[in-house]
């Protein structure tokens, strides 16, 4: 790898097992996707315990089958890299975006390089963006809107609060996508109307109308805003919890189906400027037995296969 191994390691240090038991490290080949996992833990409101994610989701990988929603046998040893996990300080919020912001300004200093970073809460988001330092069209499927003010009440920066600050950091600079949000207060949905760099597409927005149309404003959003990268995260919590266990479950989500239909529209839209996303908010501490971390792997392999099918093919 031509990244400074030792200044990253410092943050990063090598992982003693990896995702699918696929190679560790960094490899500059196109299609090459990079997991990252980023275990930060400390802003959780309702139940914590995603800091353990990665970890727990790394354990099982080894033991499914890489078929994706799609059918492809996804060649996990071919495409997949695992970087480990970025050290954090726990209970630290500042310290932790700051480290996490630093970690990733070193990942990308190589460029193109693909990444998919798996939380962790969904303050992570936050962090990495910051790092990114360009016009970037965030698209996050959440059953949450995250643009509180204050969550909770004097508290400026959390899970519940993170896209809010990200808006009013970069302004112009970012463009926001909301699919699936179907648990929000007045405050923050009266907030995510009145800006102009916000589309919301609720949960009762997509009952009534077809995932075509909904790829139609994605569609137009892209073109109008023209970024220069498209950075996709998904707040697993978008699913019905019955599917997945997370820290802030809502009920009556998303079906599997339903999750996979927009996403994989959404990707085939974006795909020339998509090179990071992340998957937020698996809590394995109320998830006895493991039963939800399957669904989650599922999203992870669909994601690794429509990020770099193309390149394979
Ligand atoms: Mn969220």
């Amino acid at each position: 790898m031509r990244l400074k191994e030792e200044e990253l390691r410092f943050y990063i240090p090598e992982p003693t097992a990896t995702f699918f038991q696929a190679p560790s490290g960094i490899e500059e080949q196109p299609g090459v996707i990079h997991i990252v996992g980023v275990p930060l833990d400390d802003t959780v409101s309702n139940r914590p315990g995603t800091r353990f994610a990665p970890q727990t989701l790394r354990q099982i990988s080894p033991y499914i089958e890489y078929t994706s929603t799609r059918g492809n046998i996804v060649p996990v040893n071919k495409v997949v890299r695992d970087v480990g996990d970025i050290v954090l300080y726990q209970g630290d919020i500042e310290k932790n975006i700051e480290r996490i912001s630093k970690a990733v300004s070193i990942l990308v200093k190589q460029n193109n390089l693909k990444i998919l970073f798996i939380g962790g809460e969904h303050t992570i988001t936050y962090a990495i963006l910051r790092a990114l330092k360009k016009r970037t069209l965030l698209i996050y499927f959440d059953a949450h809107l995250d643009m509180r003010d204050e969550w909770p009440l004097g508290q400026k920066l959390s899970h519940a609060t993170h896209v809010r600050r990200l808006v009013e950091h970069e302004k112009d600079n970012v463009f926001v996508i909301n699919i699936g949000a179907r648990a929000y207060d007045t405050e923050e949905i009266e907030y995510a109307r009145t800006q102009k760099n916000i589309i919301i597409l609720t949960h009762s927005i997509l009952k009534e109308i077809p995932p075509g149309s909904v790829l139609k404003i994605v569609r137009s959003a892209v073109r109008e805003f023209d970024p220069e990268i498209v950075y996709l995260s998904i707040d697993v919590d978008v699913l019905d919890p019955s599917l997945v266990a997370t820290s802030n479950p809502e009920g009556g989500g998303f079906s599997y189906n339903d999750l996979f239909t927009l996403l994989s529209g959404v990707v085939n839209i974006v795909q020339d400027k998509l090179s990071m996303v992340d998957v937020v908010e698996y809590n394995p501490l109320v998830d006895p037995c493991y039963a939800t971390a399957y669904n989650v792997l599922r999203i992870i392999v669909d994601i690794i296969d429509l990020l770099c099918f193309n390149s394979l093919s």
